[in-house]
């Protein structure tokens, strides 16, 4: 492993694998790694410069015992900000997880602790969650007097359903352990969330680097799309993707049996 270019983003670190994985810890654990306007627009030039830089996939996780604990409050306290002010700052944080969510490179999140508020969507904007015994999901926005702001009532009422999203707002619900991952909340339930997503990514990784790009980007613009003209864009992807000449070898290598077979895993 050799460390990337750590400096360029602040709040984060950033680790690069062998096997071009970019290990990027959110690095603000004395404040649970709340997200202040800086760390924003870090995330902004992170997965602005991931797919550019041929990222092979994104592991993100948080220093500490938890992932994120949302929106810095407390900076937002301070800055006692207008109407305007605010609008503009969501907009910073739909720039970044839409970056995060459109950009192409496969992002999987590695949750500890707090995934809570702007954290949940922030880990919402992400391909793959995998959480672990110490992660914990809510949106305490309702009881903070606040209200989403950085796209949970699109993503997290994707992944949970309405009902339960209006729940989690108005409630304060916490989900954890078994029930999280059953709501869909996260993928994964593992002993160790980081080391578990870096074995996915490493997986992920081994992919021909245009099919995860059209995993990352196309499934989440074909369902803003009606089911007609998804159907449409997923011939014209599908039309680049499965001609492309790096998958030659292995459909060869599945013609002549020696590519891999699928089978159910083995206990
Ligand atoms: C923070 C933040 C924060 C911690 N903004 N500074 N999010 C929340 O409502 C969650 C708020 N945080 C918590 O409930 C707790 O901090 C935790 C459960 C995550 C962790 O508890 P704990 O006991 O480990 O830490 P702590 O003592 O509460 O906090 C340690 C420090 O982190 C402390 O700073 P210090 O300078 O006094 O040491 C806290 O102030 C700081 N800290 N969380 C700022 N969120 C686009 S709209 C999105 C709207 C939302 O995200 S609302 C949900 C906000």
């Amino acid at each position: 492993m050799t460390t990337a270019d750590s400096h360029r983003f602040t709040n984060l670190s950033v680790t690069v694998t062998d096997d071009g994985i970019w290990d990027v810890v959110l690095s603000r654990p004395e404040k649970r790694n709340a997200l202040n306007l800086d760390t924003v627009d870090a995330l902004i030039d992170l997965f602005t410069a991931a797919p550019r830089e041929d990222a092979r996939a994104v592991v993100l996780s948080g220093a500490g015992d938890h992932f994120c604990a949302g929106l810095d409050l407390v900076e937002h306290h301070k800055a006692d900000r207008s109407p305007a002010e605010f609008w503009q700052v969501c907009l910073r944080w739909h720039e970044a997880f839409n970056k995060m969510e459109y950009g192409g490179v496969p992002v999987i999140c590695a949750l500890t602790g707090a995934v809570v508020g702007g954290g949940l969507e922030l880990a919402s904007a992400a391909h793959i969650r995998v959480a672990d015994q110490s992660t914990y999901f809510a949106l305490p926005e309702g009881q903070r007097g606040l209200f989403t702001g950085g796209g949970a009532t699109i993503r997290v009422t994707d992944l949970v359903g309405k009902a339960r999203m209006i729940d989690m707002m108005l409630t304060g619900r916490v989900y954890q352990g078994q029930e999280a991952i059953d709501l869909g909340l996260a993928q994964y339930l593992a002993d160790d969330s980081r080391a578990h997503a870096m074995d996915l990514a490493h997986k992920i990784a081994e992919n021909l680097p245009l099919t995860n790009f059209a995993i990352c980007s196309a499934v989440s613009h074909m369902s803003n799309m009606s089911a007609l003209d998804a159907a449409y864009a997923e011939a014209c992807v599908a039309g680049v993707v499965n001609t492309q000449p790096d998958a030659r070898a292995r459909l060869a290598a599945f013609a002549d049996k020696s590519g891999p077979r699928i089978r159910p895993q083995q206990d």
